[in-house]
């Protein structure tokens, strides 16, 4: 059984990983890597496999849903309470993604608002265990949520405290189709108190529908702010979607300055040194084929505007032939 997966490039840094699990008989792990494009390289070190009380990894900083709900508990004064599910099982009626967003199969488990099983403005929510005052920068916290299919409903995030009486901000909103992709989302924590963090759905009009999280981190200090992207921890929101030509699809990779290729900068632009991370269009060679080769990043959706601005920095090297990239935009 695959418990974990992670393809294509992480970027050339460690990165952590824990998993849960649970099993009456004895168990082996095997670790197994395959070669994917034309470089790379794949190594992993310092494992430590222990039992824990509560079944759970602790300090519990990210959420993968593939072994258990993490601690969320349903909140009770809400109509009804989301599913940890895998995509195989989810019923005809459900606008729900077919793969989890850790694995990326089948098999993963993401939550699942269930949203097929509720009345039009019913509500339905999720809630952290109590946690830890905050340090005064606040924590990020960064999760991934899928919502397709027209009026699909509403995704809310609330921080509640308890002081004086109970007290939920609105932190995070998102409404209705945001395409069969999942998103990326982040959110800064602050609070001088414990709190908890709540996440609600409420269910739209729309005939198939669903809204699934997944993929729940916690990371010191303060969220990056909206719009805003130096690659340095992830892609942020930009997700690799496919061309007009599915064919010619190449994603784009996630580099630093140290990564092996041809063409590669050698520094990022952020930092200015060979640690800090860009998006990189890495074609495939193919020595024979004059295949075609388009690589798309496409961003999360932006909040209206009248009048705004879009600036990037970009790189281009090598290829003596008409190679070109461009910026579209589309409302
Ligand atoms: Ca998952
Ligand atoms: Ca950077």
């Amino acid at each position: 059984m695959i418990t974990w997966i992670r393809s294509g490039t992480q970027g050339s840094k460690w990165r952590f990983a824990d998993l849960t699990f649970k099993s009456s008989k004895p168990i082996q792990f095997i670790i197994e890597a395959m070669v994917g494009g034309n470089q790379g390289r794949i190594a992993i070190t310092d494992i430590m496999v222990y039992p824990s009380e509560s079944g759970s990894c602790p300090p519990e900083r990210e959420c993968t849903f593939q072994g258990s709900l993490c601690g969320l508990l349903p909140q009770p004064a809400a109509n009804f309470s989301w599913m940890r599910i895998r995509g195989s099982s989810q019923p005809a009626n459900s606008s729900g993604p077919a793969t989890d967003h850790t694995l990326g199969t089948e098999q993963g488990f993401y939550l699942s608002a269930h949203l097929w099983n509720h009345p039009v403005g019913a509500r339905g929510a999720m809630m952290t265990a109590v946690m830890e005052p905050t340090a005064s920068d606040g924590e990020c916290l960064m999760f991934w949520y899928y919502m397709e299919g027209s009026e699909v409903g509403e995704l809310n995030i609330y921080l509640q405290t308890f002081e004086n009486s109970r007290e939920s901000v609105p932190l995070w909103t998102q409404k209705g189709n945001q395409g069969k992709h999942w998103r990326h989302g982040r959110v800064t924590l602050r609070s001088s108190t414990p709190y908890q963090v709540i996440f609600e759905a409420i269910v739209g009009t729309g005939e198939r529908r669903d809204i699934a999280i997944d993929d729940l981190t916690v990371l010191d200090g303060h969220c990056p702010p909206t719009g805003v992207c130096d690659f340095e921890m992830d892609f942020c929101g930009w997700v690799n979607s496919y061309p007009v030509n599915p064919q010619s699809r190449v994603d784009w990779d996630w580099l630093s300055g140290e990564s092996e290729g041809h063409h590669v900068p050698l520094r990022d632009h952020t930092t200015n040194t060979a640690l800090g991370h860009f998006a990189f269009f890495n074609p495939i060679s193919h020595p024979k084929s004059d295949k075609e080769q388009v690589a798309r990043l496409e961003s999360e959706t932006m909040d209206a505007v009248e009048r705004a601005c879009l600036e990037v920095w970009h790189y281009a090297a090598g290829w003596l032939t008409d190679s070109e990239y461009s910026f579209v935009h589309w409302c």
